[in-house]
């Protein structure tokens, strides 16, 4: 079979990888790993167009070098370069980059040093400080490696929610393509909730004939194993290695259904104590009159909270801690939705490490509808990103400046700057001052210990041109663990300074996660939901950083970018920390939709 675009991409993503390990320059890394980007995103396989001759030049990214070897590629199954590449360098060290904390220059070191090649040979070598002895590592950076893998270990079996929710949308397409026939179908379960990673997947739906789905789902060609196929439930594993169990009820039973395959575990426990008391019994099917015998079904969730006297709860809310006793109270908030939006406030373009044009960019942000953004490229320290120097900063503003009257859309002009390991920031003040929009950023020195680190926030936070902290833990699911720092200082000094707080909707990082997010907004500090996007197509990905947002209970007047043009102009013009006092007439007052 031809290599699948995916394929082709990971396969220069590797061969940039392999470049970068061999101190290859930035410039051809970069233009491996871009058509990498680029080659992932395409609508059309590429082993359709090489069949057909087309000129594969023609798409961004790609020239000349790198066309061949896709022709190659498509044409042997293979690539010489790349076998040349591989063959250079010890054996296995394309999987050890994958270890988190672990970058290409450290890999290289540990296959050639210490001769070893998988994961775990170097949880050993962190473990008995062999690798602390290796050439600029030392035992806090082997202690942090450590930890990274265990992180790794953590998530398991479980799936980042960033992968989950594409397949269920893709098996729930197929699904409905087979079966038109199916009334509603949804993700139930941990999918529904928006819990950042997912054991399986549930599906639950309605259909005249329950039983002819699940016979759709067995067949379809991306399912790999059928692990049970009866009448009221089917179970299989996907390519993908997930497992998705598919429960199909009568149109008249959905209420109930749904309800109970949202889970959690934990808050149908506590609603069905609380029914208990009421002489209701609660189960999949509806609710039992204990009195009468009788049982009650739903259509729909509405109705089945009704009958308990309750609200109808948002999936999000429903961890068992604290919605029940505010539904009792009427006082469950009403959640941000992602239409709230009106502005994306981090985004890259081809200047930095993103794929895109500037002008690329401004239209994507205008095609999802918003009033306004900030183009953030990073900053000069960051050299792998391509980070801007003070004269190409200075001559990105006075572009983005130049450009603005050809848009509708307001164009702030930002940057993602580095905070160095002592707070200072990456630009002098000056360079800031002309900004209408600082993110600043954690991306190097992430082994300090926690009083280092704290200081170093908040010493970024106290800068008059930092406007929001991005991605405060720079975590990465399943890959890189958050860096350590006192947590409750930090968001009081959030409140302090009038310093905002991402919400980086990217979801290999959902930083602030929901529990951070849940008490910086119990403390009055300013969130905004971000994407942090590399890609035009990235934009879509705020839905991530709204389930972030809503699981911490936030309101639309708790997100900074959900305010007009005009009020949050208003705010970011007004310095800090007086600019709260515009953010807090909304959040207090009523607000205006
Ligand atoms: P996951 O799959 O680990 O990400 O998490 P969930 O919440 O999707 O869990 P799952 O797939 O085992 O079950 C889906 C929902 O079904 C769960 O959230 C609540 C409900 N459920 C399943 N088993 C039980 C049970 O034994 N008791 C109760 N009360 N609810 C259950
Ligand atoms: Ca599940
Ligand atoms: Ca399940
Ligand atoms: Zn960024």
């Amino acid at each position: 079979m031809a290599p699948t675009n995916e394929q082709i991409a990971e396969l220069f993503e590797n061969m940039g990888s392999l470049l970068e390990m061999k101190g290859d320059t930035i410039f051809k890394i970069r233009a491996y790993q871009r058509a990498a980007r680029i080659i992932e995103q395409l609508s059309s396989p590429l082993a359709q167009a090489v069949e057909n001759g087309e000129d594969l030049t023609k798409i961004p990214g790609v020239g000349k070098a790198i066309s061949e070897k896709i022709t190659e590629f498509i044409g042997t199954g293979q690539v010489a370069a790349y076998q040349r590449l591989l063959e250079e360098l010890p054996t296995g060290v394309l999987d050890l980059k994958d270890i988190p904390g672990i970058g290409p220059k450290t890999a290289v070191a540990i296959g050639v040093e210490l001769g070893i090649s998988t994961v775990e040979g170097v949880a050993e070598a962190a473990a008995d400080g062999r690798l602390a002895g290796l050439p600029r590592m030392g035992q806090k950076a082997a202690d942090r490696i450590l930890r990274h893998i265990e992180a790794f270990q953590a998530i398991g079996s479980r799936t980042p929610i960033g992968q989950a929710l594409p397949i269920a949308e893709e098996v729930i397409a197929a699904l409905r393509k087979q079966c038109p026939e199916i009334g509603p179908l949804f993700p139930a379960g941990s999918l529904r909730r928006w819990e950042e990673t997912i054991g399986d997947i549930d599906l639950i739906g309605t259909a005249p004939d329950p039983e002819a789905v699940g016979d759709a789902l067995v067949a379809l060609p991306m399912v790999k194993d059928v692990l049970v196929h009866g009448p009221k439930k089917t179970s299989v594993v996907v390519e993908s290695g997930m497992q998705i169990d598919l429960r199909i009820g009568e149109p008249g039973t959905f209420g109930a259904l749904l309800q109970y395959f949202t889970g959690s575990q934990q808050h149908n426990i506590r609603l069905r104590d609380y029914a208990n008391r009421k002489g209701l019994l609660l189960n999949e099917y509806g609710i039992i009159n204990t009195e009468t015998g009788k049982v009650e079904e739903f259509a729909d969730e509405e109705g089945f909270y009704a009958r308990l006297g309750l609200p109808w709860m948002p999936p999000e809310l429903r961890t068992g801690v604290y919605e029940l006793d505010a539904g009792l109270a009427d006082s469950l908030p009403r959640l941000i939705q992602a239409t709230d939006l009106k502005g994306d406030l981090h985004l890259h373009s081809e200047w930095s490490d993103g794929n895109d044009p500037i002008e690329l960019m401004i239209e994507a942000t205008e095609a999802q509808g918003y009033e306004y953004m900030a183009l953030t490229d990073h900053s000069a320290s960051l050299g792998v990103a391509n980070g801007l120097t003070n004269e190409r900063l200075e001559s990105q503003i006075s572009l983005l400046r130049s450009m603005q009257k050809n848009y509708d859309i307001t164009i702030l002009c930002g940057s993602e700057c580095d905070i160095r390991a002592n707070g200072d920031m990456d630009y002098p003040d000056e360079i800031l001052a002309q900004l209408d929009w600082v993110v600043a950023s954690v991306h190097s020195a992430m082994g300090q210990d926690q009083a280092t680190m704290t200081a170093r926030i908040i010493k970024a936070m106290e800068h008059p041109s930092v406007t929001i902290i991005g991605h405060l833990t720079t975590r990465l699911l399943g890959q890189r663990e958050p860096v350590e720092f006192d947590l409750e200082a930090v968001l009081q000094a959030a409140r302090n300074t009038g310093t905002a707080l991402e919400i980086n909707a990217s979801p290999e990082r959902l930083d602030l996660k929901d529990t951070h997010a849940y008490r910086a907004r119990e403390l009055g500090v300013p969130l905004v939901i971000n994407t942090d996007s590399h890609h035009h197509t990235h934009l879509d990905k705020r839905r991530f950083g709204v389930a972030v947002a809503r699981r911490a209970w936030c309101r639309p007047e708790d997100i900074l970018n959900t305010m007009s043009r005009e009020e949050f102009l208003e705010v970011i013009r007004t310095p800090k920390p007086e600019r709260l006092s515009v953010f807090d007439r909304r959040r207090n007052g009523t607000v205006s939709e």
